[in-house]
């Protein structure tokens, strides 16, 4: 096992791979940017580097100064969290080219499950039900408007380097379709250097499940069912849930095993997250995700497994340990991100926080790096604390989570928690009827009373 780990990563999943670190009895680096000084993760770990100036690009995502810190600080292997670094094929070759584990998949898999077509087809042609579209990439107009055809409009153009939303086009009849290609083919040039385009038939109303997926160096994969992050804005999760409210026991174990069978077909290793639309009982692959997820503790909630140090154990060789007659759910969890935020406008709130009085009690956690006395910097992200709870049941989860969101008590900044004491009181949500588009369209309509 390793005996020191630096996590390239700040502010909640900076701590939360603390946590798992120091339950393993290994040792942990913090780096930093000048921003982060007095952050809680750097006052955790056993050792902190400073490695740069607030801008991420010249910080969290500085590959030198990151790799000039785990040597300076001998240690064995890097944990990306998420964002940043984190699906950064590059990186990881870099961190293994310095004889450093990193601690995540093969580079290999990472740059495949980047290009979203190479994913796609990897996924079909191991038995994972994909959305009907181009094989492959467009190459060709003419070939594009008779695809479209076939398929049916409305349709979407997808880049290949895209996802989470970005370089979507949706195309509503024939007459557009030249446009949208060519439009979306320049966007994708401009943002990611690639302009590899791809088209689906659109799905209209679907639901946004994803499987977690664990995969060992000796060829075990299993998996932990799914988490319905359907409630989303402007392609940013605000609350998700395990189990899905609308997927059946025999409907997750069969997508589920699937997806399994897929992952270990294509020598996957480390943990993952496939994404799925879930529309008129079928499943449809979309992305796979390379990395540790914002919403994982749903999953450790509801199975007991601490997927980081899952992580860290599979990185450093070893087995699971587990199989999935061994995996048991155990009720229902919601995660309710808390952002620094205007609830409104949801304008980023950064600055002084005056109070801290996160909920407690059985089945109630906080994921959180703040502290009392503690100042936002305004150079990151706004995700500040994740609510998580459980319950046996999906009520007994509502009713521990209206009673946890009552506690919190963030005070000194604007957050997201009257936002989330509002929506857990929709009967839409409540009775679990909710698609991708449910929560804008809410929101429209939204004005807290306090
Ligand atoms: C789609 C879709 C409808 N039909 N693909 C958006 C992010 C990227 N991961 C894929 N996305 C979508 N792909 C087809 N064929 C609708 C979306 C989509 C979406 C998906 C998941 C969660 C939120 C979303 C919000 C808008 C659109």
């Amino acid at each position: 096992m390793f005996e020191k780990v630096l996590i390239a990563n700040r502010g909640e999943i900076a701590l939360r791979i603390h946590r798992a670190c120091r339950e393993m009895g290994i040792r942990t680096v913090a780096v930093h940017s000048t921003a982060d000084s007095d952050a809680m993760h750097v006052r955790l770990a056993d050792e902190a580097v400073c490695i740069g100036p607030p801008p991420a690009k010249d910080s969290y995502l500085n590959i030198p100064a990151i790799l000039a810190a785990a040597e300076v600080t001998d240690a064995d292997a890097i944990h990306p969290g998420y964002g940043f670094l984190s699906e950064n094929a590059r990186f990881a070759e870099i961190v293994e080219e310095h004889g450093l584990v990193f601690i995540g998949p093969t580079p290999e898999h990472i740059r495949m499950m980047g290009d979203k077509i190479a994913a796609k087809e990897t996924m079909k042609r191991l038995g994972v039900p994909v959305v009907p579209g181009s094989e492959g990439g467009i190459t060709d107009m003419d070939e594009a408007r008779a695809l479209a055809g076939d398929i049916g409009f409305p349709v979407l153009v997808k880049a290949a380097a895209g996802g989470g939303g970005r370089g979507m086009k949706v195309v509503r009849e024939e007459s557009e379709l030249e446009d949208a290609i060519r439009a979306a083919r320049t966007e994708a040039r401009a943002a990611f250097g690639d302009d590899a385009v791809y088209l689906e038939k659109f799905l209209d109303h679907p639901r946004h499940i994803e499987i977690q997926i664990l995969a060992d160096t000796h060829g075990n994969v299993i998996h932990l069912g799914e988490r319905d992050c359907s409630l989303q804005r402007r392609h940013q999760k605000v609350l998700e849930e395990a189990p899905s409210p609308v997927i059946s026991a025999p409907e997750r174990s069969e997508i589920a095993e699937r997806t399994a069978t897929a992952v270990r077909k294509m020598g996957y290793r480390g943990a993952g997250t496939v994404e799925f639309l879930y529309q008129d009982g079928r499943f449809y692959f979309i992305e796979m995700n390379t990395r540790l997820q914002v919403e994982h503790p749903v999953t450790e909630m509801i199975t007991g497994i601490d997927l980081v140090r899952q992580q860290i154990r599979i990185a450093a060789g070893e087995p699971l340990g587990r199989t999935q007659e061994d995996i048991h759910f155990s009720g229902h969890a919601i995660e309710c991100r808390i952002n620094a935020e205007d609830p409104l406008t949801f304008a980023p709130s950064p600055g002084l926080v005056s109070d801290y009085h996160p909920p407690g009690g059985l089945d109630v956690r906080v994921d959180s790096a703040l502290y009392a006395g503690y100042r936002i910097p305004p150079y990151y992200d706004s995700l500040v604390a994740k609510l998580v709870v459980r319950g046996e049941t999906r009520e007994d989860c509502l009713r521990r989570l209206r009673r946890s969101l009552e506690e919190f008590v963030i005070g000194g900044v604007k957050t997201t928690i009257p936002l989330h004491r509002r929506l857990i009181e929709e009967d839409d949500f409540r009775e679990g009827r909710y698609d991708i588009h449910w929560l804008e369209r809410w929101l429209d309509g939204f004005a807290p009373e306090d």
